[in-house]
């Protein structure tokens, strides 16, 4: 093949967010859009470190990924990348993108140095909906700040970019490796199974007889939604083929491009299928109801737990993972370095973290800054109060292990009884946990697609709020007199413990006497307009009281919530598009 440069200007907008570059397919098919981006990630990480290396590219699968796969094949061959790998049919989940990167090693005894991940995550796709792409590093987690600002300093000036434009398109159904000769050497495309390495890796930290052994027992019944995303391409292998449940335990496990018209979105709103399968829509009361369901988003990363008619909130989720992973997980059997959650992930980490006395850690909201802690040894077990949790077998956010982690904690406090009279349900071991633990109520209000001039004063006012407390509690106290006293309020503020970088403005909090918080961010991840994130939390310590409707408890801090932003004022929303 010969390497054609080809002269481009810059587009505007190509600022990576919380998790990448986000858009509407239609942006990313305008010409120049994807390589322009490419050519600037290139650039970024600079000749030396794209030159001769091997380079992972896929995605969950969604519209225009076939199309962006081979063009950025194109661009690797013509920037000097030695070898691709892609997954078969251009399918890897984020997760096991991170994995492929760390532990895979190519036909030829080759490692790859990086990924460009094809996805946006839980949003919609389609010909009419979002396309997204991200780089990871190294380690296999995404890029940090330091470089996704280099990228888009970079699409600000780019002048040109390289491709190989006579390269065939490469078969990407059919594993194996093609070779192709170009100015500077040889250059392969290995097409692979996209679930055997990932596979290995989880049967490497899990005890797959014991929760087989938990799938097989007649109390025990399971579900689990991939929504259409790529997670269906693991789910069968893993669920069906090695832990032996149902082939009719698998709802939506064919990934399709446009996740079959849904919102790979795993939360009470748009898992709508398995909520109702797990009894918790207005699903008959005579219904066979799973004791255990899950789902994931569109990447696969993010996940729910649903236990028979019951809930489990994500940041209860990472504490009680982390409070049983030491006897449940064989592979954190000699203790847990240290635990993270994100700022708006409520406490309930940071209780389980003192009781067991392990190091903590709260960082901005995103999945990159858990990997500096990773790297460093200082945590083992992580989560989002957005339906992410994770752990350092990896550096991204895991939702099949997140499963297989509650699989195993299942199957290890009923292990004694698998044939016996009652199964310890997911249900069960929550309230066993906020028995010891208190509860921290928990729920996050959504305002999506909110004119972005009207959020950014919303956000600005509710920072000039913050100078006065005095007024504040006015406020507060004229809303709700049985509200707590605000104590404090910020902008939070992150120093990377390990390499020292500063993350400014990462949410605004407002921290109550009795331990509740309000905090409000702007989404870094959606594709139009503002989204204005509202996260309310309110602790209990007393057992006797731990058992409340969630939206009941949490009434009157939402009902200061709004008067203390003046939502409706600002944006003219009377309601949430989403609750979660
Ligand atoms: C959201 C979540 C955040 C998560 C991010 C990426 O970001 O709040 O916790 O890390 O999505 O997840 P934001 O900026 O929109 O609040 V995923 O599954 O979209 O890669
Ligand atoms: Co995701």
């Amino acid at each position: 093949f010969k390497i054609v440069r080809v002269e481009t200007t810059p587009i505007d907008g190509q600022k990576p967010g919380t998790s990448g570059l986000r858009k509407k397919v239609k942006v990313f098919i305008q010409p120049h859009y994807l390589e322009n981006f490419v050519q600037s990630t290139f650039n970024a990480l600079t000749t030396e470190k794209v030159g001769g290396t091997t380079l992972v590219v896929s995605g969950d699968g969604r519209y225009y990924s076939k199309e962006a796969i081979q063009i950025i094949i194109k661009m690797a061959a013509a920037n000097g990348v030695r070898r691709v790998w892609v997954g078969q049919n251009g399918l890897l989940s984020t997760p096991a993108v991170s994995a492929v990167i760390r532990d895979r090693v190519g036909v030829d005894g080759s490692r790859a140095s990086g990924a460009f991940i094809l996805t946006a995550s839980h949003n919609p796709g389609g010909p009419h909906e979002d396309f997204g792409i991200k780089y990871n590093m190294e380690n296999g987690g995404p890029a940090p700040e330091g470089i996704t600002d280099k990228i888009y300093e970079n699409t600000k000036t780019i002048k040109e970019y390289f491709i190989a434009e006579d390269l065939p398109d490469v078969d990407i159904a059919t594993t194996g490796v093609t070779s192709f000769g170009g100015p500077e050497g040889q250059f392969d495309v290995e097409v692979f199974d996209s679930a055997s390495d990932y596979v290995k890796l989880m049967k490497s930290i899990f005890d797959f007889e014991l929760i087989r052994k938990l799938i097989s027992s007649p109390k025990f019944t399971f579900c689990y939604d991939a929504l259409h995303g790529v997670a269906g391409a693991y789910a069968n292998r893993i669920f069906v083929e090695e832990l032996g449940a149902q082939e009719s335990s698998l709802l939506n496990c064919t990934p399709k491009e446009d996740f079959g018209g849904g919102h790979p979105d795993p939360n009470l709103t748009y898992a709508k299928e398995l909520v109702a399968r797990m009894g918790l829509g207005k699903s008959n009361p005579q219904d066979e109801v799973p004791e255990f369901g899950a789902a994931a988003d569109g990447d696969a990363d993010r996940n729910m737990i649903l236990g028979k008619r019951f809930f489990v909130t994500p940041s209860d989720s990472v504490a009680i993972i982390a409070a049983n992973a030491v006897q449940a997980i064989p592979y954190f059997s000699a203790g847990l370095k240290g635990v993270a959650r994100s700022m708006p992930t409520s406490a309930a980490l940071d209780v389980v973290a003192k009781h067991l006395n392990l190091k903590f850690f709260e960082v901005p909201t995103g999945w990159k800054f858990f990997g500096n802690l990773m790297d460093a040894g200082l945590c083992s077990v992580c989560g989002e109060e957005s339906f992410g949790t994770g752990s350092d077998h990896i550096r991204e956010k895991d939702g099949i292990w997140a499963v297989l982690a509650w699989l195993s904690i299942l199957a290890h406090k009923n292990k004694e009884n698998f044939g016996g009279e009652k199964l310890v349900t997911v249900e069960d071991i929550v309230h066993q946990h906020w028995t010891t633990y208190g509860r921290h109520y928990y729920t996050r209000y959504d305002y999506e697609n909110v004119d972005a001039g009207a959020a950014k004063v919303l956000m600005a006012y509710l920072v000039k709020l913050q100078s006065s407390l005095s007024e504040v509690n006015e406020i507060v106290k004229g809303a709700r007199s049985d509200v707590a006293k605000v104590v404090d309020a910020d902008e939070f503020e992150y120093k990377d413990p390990v390499d020292g970088s500063i993350s400014k403005h990462q949410g605004i909090r407002y921290l109550f006497e009795d331990g509740s918080r309000l905090v409000f961010r702007l989404s870094g991840t959606g594709s139009e307009g503002a989204t204005i994130r509202l996260y309310i939390e309110q602790y209990e310590k007393d057992p006797s009281k731990t058992g409340r409707d969630s939206q009941e408890a949490l009434g009157p801090l939402v009902e200061v919530a709004l008067k203390l932003s003046k939502m409706q004022e600002f944006t003219g929303r009377s309601a949430p598009t989403v609750i979660t």
